[in-house]
């Protein structure tokens, strides 16, 4: 073995001097202040909170690192299938805190700041989020990595390194503004790997011709070289030495490439100006969620990273000597939705072009590799891309896409000869002007198994989307895996005395590794302390909210009302506006109410949060009208304590951390249909709050496992919306009264200037409410006042989200990836070996 070729001597000689895990509060603050001290350049006298987090980092990540560098070793040597998930999105939010608690070590850190004078809270808050993603989609991708790394499988994350994650959203005067989000000023979590590059070629054109022996050979010639580095994050599991590895790639200008030619001719400029362009290519993350529109940059991100990733996969798969049929038994790759597609026509290209097999070979070792995630339904979602802008930037994938689908089709046309409109509909490439290649059609093809993230999403792609694709291939192509959450990150991490309590009961924190252990909380449903510390819990946890309410909004709100909490992306079909204007409905009814009747009354917080795309005009008038009923309804003495509204600015990964154990409500109010499934929704319950919701995405399987009593379902069904939606527009549509009554109060400037809701009314009134909003407002009024009615019954109240947190044990991402590992991936866990120097 590798291990024998190394002489004794020196074997002891590492195993002496590689840093153990800290076995005391002294070790850690020695470590700490010789980073502090040394490699940041400070001194007891200029050591500020940020300079304590710096120390702090760079002393849990030399530990991180010797159990990072062993599971590599250990991977290589075990020679077993790995995992590589490609996603564009990797929404992490900080490092630190989940590097204490997974290897366990963070009273160590805890003690040790104290003694050198600061608090844990303030020096972790000095992190920057790690921001690569929008929204539900990469912070999946996010909790899928640590349990990847929690449950000792080998797997790998591929992404993108962007200088600038989503945007940082500031509210002015009641409007969003976008503010870069420049995050790498400093980042002790990753590692430049200089010597990892790979070459990248875009444009150019293809060459055919036929060798000595008559075969048919083909190459990409020509074009531009852009350089991919490879930069390394370590990702530690739970209680566990295994410690994967997140590689994220940066573009810059192949290093033949800054044209000393131009230099010397003294085009320096010119010069300087092809190194920016290279650099652009990883430079900012496109920030729509549930949106593709289609440009070339975007194109040129996917390939980029699809084409370094599968060089760095494949590369290592050689190192094994291996038969290429032996691809699929070393390497499962997952599409985390369709932007990796490009990864399925780039193997092909290696496969056939650069490693000479048959199509048929190729072909057979790429669809075994690959399988294929989708996350939505929504049309203007499912990305396509104009052939033209293909031909130009990737001719050879074009051809090659091109082939699966004259393949392909010419199986269906063989399998259902009588059908021949299904060729169209099923046509990888779309017959419009431009011609458009269907990404979507392109993963299902290239993969063996599809999945959903949810149940009645998974349904729904089945007879939608790909319906046609159902009885081409069977259905037995398709399958769900629910998604889930770590419990490490969204319990232990975001609510540590929930966690404690937790762990008190069940005998010590197993439940973090097994979260159906949950279950045996509801023989505690009754006991009195029990009960009385969970709703003290809750209390502390809303009181913190409140302060930090106070700190960024200058709004007082009282921590024994209900909260109520929404905070996602803005989008229509999420509903925001449902909700608010529910909360103008409310406020209307308070207004008219009399002193006694007001008396009666449960006290409201409505919380908002979350960001509107840049361009996405509606989403940004609905966060508008939010912050306008805020300003108008917490400064209304008629309403005092009844009635708040607050906008919370630049919702992010740390932000939710405060938030989700806050809530006594969530809001999870879709158009039924259009939530593939929803994550939020299960870090809310699991941290004792229960949610209102549709039946739509995850809610569904929600319902099921905690009880119909303890959730606040509303609203029409998936299956009802497409007939609802033509009535709006072919039938007489009549709009829910009290939501007129709300419009009224709109359109009288009683939130400002009218003119400026006017779309987001008009699109109800006038244009076919599409999100059936007016449909579902007379049901999602009612079942709030269901709401005030149970949350007056604290007893009960406490009883349901008990209830809840115990039943909440199948939404860990645990589970997911164990579903994914067995069903989909076909890939072991493999043991960290102890000390694997
Ligand atoms: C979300 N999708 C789903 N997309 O909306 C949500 N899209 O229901 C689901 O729970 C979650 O994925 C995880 O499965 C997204 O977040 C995006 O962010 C996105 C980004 C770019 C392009 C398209």
């Amino acid at each position: 073995s590798v291990e024998a070729s190394i002489p004794e001597p020196q074997r002891e000689a590492w195993k002496k001097y590689a840093p153990k895990p800290f076995t005391s509060t002294e070790e850690f603050e020695k470590a700490a202040v010789s980073h502090i001290e040394t490699t940041l350049a400070r001194s007891l006298y200029n050591c500020d909170e940020f300079a304590a987090y710096a120390g702090t980092s760079l002393a849990f990540r030399d530990r991180l690192v010797i159990d990072w560098n062993a599971t590599q070793q250990n991977q290589t040597f075990a020679d077993q299938k790995r995992v590589y998930y490609l996603s564009l999105e990797f929404l992490m939010g900080r490092a630190l805190d989940n590097a204490m608690l997974n290897v366990q070590q963070k009273e160590v850190a805890t003690k040790g700041l104290a003694d050198l004078g600061f608090r844990i809270e303030d020096v972790i808050s000095q992190e920057h989020d790690a921001a690569l993603g929008n929204g539900g989609l990469g912070r999946l991708a996010a909790c899928f990595l640590d349990s990847l790394a929690s449950l000792n499988y080998p797997a790998w994350g591929y992404g993108l390194r962007y200088r600038y994650g989503i945007f940082k959203q500031e509210i002015i005067d009641g409007y969003q503004m976008e503010v870069p989000d420049y995050w790498l000023d400093f980042n002790p979590w990753e590692f430049p790997r200089h010597d990892v590059t790979v070459d990248i070629q875009f444009y150019g054109h293809v060459n055919k011709w036929q060798d000595e022996d008559g075969k048919q050979q083909t190459s990409w010639e020509g074009g531009e070289i852009v350089e991919a580095v490879a930069y390394d994050v370590p990702v530690p599991g739970y209680a566990t030495g295994t410690t994967n590895n997140l590689r994220l790639w940066g573009s810059k200008a192949a290093s033949g490439e800054f044209d000393f030619q131009k230099f010397n001719r003294g085009e320096y400029e010119s010069s300087v100006a092809d190194q920016q362009r290279a650099e652009t290519i990883s430079a900012v993350l496109y920030p729509n969620d549930n949106l593709e529109r289609g440009k070339e940059l975007r194109l040129k991100q996917q390939y980029f990273w699809c084409a370094a990733s599968l060089y760095d996969i494949v590369r290592r798969f050689k190192k094994t000597k291996r038969a290429w049929k032996d691809f699929p038994n070393q390497v499962a790759i997952q599409l985390n939705d369709t932007h990796p597609t490009l990864a399925i026509p780039e193997l092909m290209r290696i496969l056939i072009d650069l490693e000479g097999l048959e199509w048929d070979e190729a072909w057979q070792i790429t669809q075994s590799t690959f399988g294929y995630t989708n996350h939505t339904v929504l049309p203007e979602a499912l990305e396509k891309w104009s052939v033209p802008l293909m031909q130009h930037l990737l001719p050879r994938h074009l051809q090659i896409i091109f082939d699966i689908n004259l393949i392909f089709l010419q199986f269906v046309e063989r399998s259902f000869p009588k059908e021949r409109e299904m060729l169209g509909r099923v046509s990888i490439i779309e017959e419009s002007n431009p011609k458009m290649v269907r990404m979507a059609y392109l993963a299902l093809i290239g993969s063996h198994k599809v999945n959903g993230v949810a149940e009645l999403h998974s349904d729904l792609i089945k007879t939608t989307i790909f319906k046609d694709f159902v009885k081409i291939y069977g259905p037995d192509k398709f399958t769900n895996v629910t998604n889930g959450i770590t419990p490490r990150r969204w319990l232990h991490q975001a609510n540590p005395r929930l966690s404690e309590l937790i762990a008190s009961k069940l005998g010590g924190f197993d439940f973090l590794k097994d979260l159906t252990m949950l279950h045996k909380l509801e023989s505690f449903v009754d006991d009195k302390e029990f009960r009385k510390e969970f709703a003290e819990i809750k209390y502390a946890n809303k009181v913190r909210l409140a302060k930090y309410i106070k700190d960024t909004n200058g709004v007082t709100v009282d921590p024994k009302a209900l909260f109520d909490i929404q905070v996602k992306r803005i989008h229509e079909y999420k509903r925001q506006q449902l909700n608010i204007f529910g909360v103008i409905k409310r406020y209307l009814d308070i207004k008219a109410m009399s002193a006694d009747e007001r008396k009666k009354l449960a006290p409201r917080v409505n919380i908002f949060g979350g960001k509107a795309a840049p361009g996405y005009w509606m989403a940004k008038t609905v966060i508008h009208l939010i912050c306008e009923v805020g300003r108008i309804v917490n400064a209304d003495p008629d309403v005092g304590d009844l009635l708040k509204v607050i906008f919370l600015e630049d919702y992010n990964v740390s932000k939710a951390e405060i938030i989700v154990p806050a809530s006594d409500i969530s809001e999870h109010i879709s158009t039924a249909g259009t939530e593939a499934s929803g994550t939020s929704n299960m870090k809310f319950v699991l941290n004792g709050g229960l949610i209102i919701g549709t039946c739509d995405g995850a809610n569904i399987e929600i319902t099921r496992e905690v009880g119909e009593n303890n959730i606040f379902l509303f609203g029409n069904l998936a299956e009802d919306v497409d007939e609802l939606r033509h009535a709006h527009l072919y039938g007489t549509y009549e709009l829910e009264p009290s939501l007129s009554h709300v419009f009224d109060a709109i359109r009288s400037g009683m939130f400002g200037d009218a003119g400026a809701f006017s779309a987001l009314v008009n699109g109800i009134v006038d244009h076919g409410d599409y999100y059936l909003v007016s449909d579902d407002f007379a049901s999602y009024c009612k079942t709030h006042e269901m709401i005030d009615e149970a949350y007056r019954n604290q007893e009960e109240w406490i009883t349901k989200c008990i209830t809840s947190v115990a039943r909440m044990g199948f939404f860990s991402s645990d589970r997911c990836i164990d579903e994914y590992a067995e069903s989909i991936w076909n890939v072991e866990p493999l043991a960290p070996k102890q000390n694997g120097i």
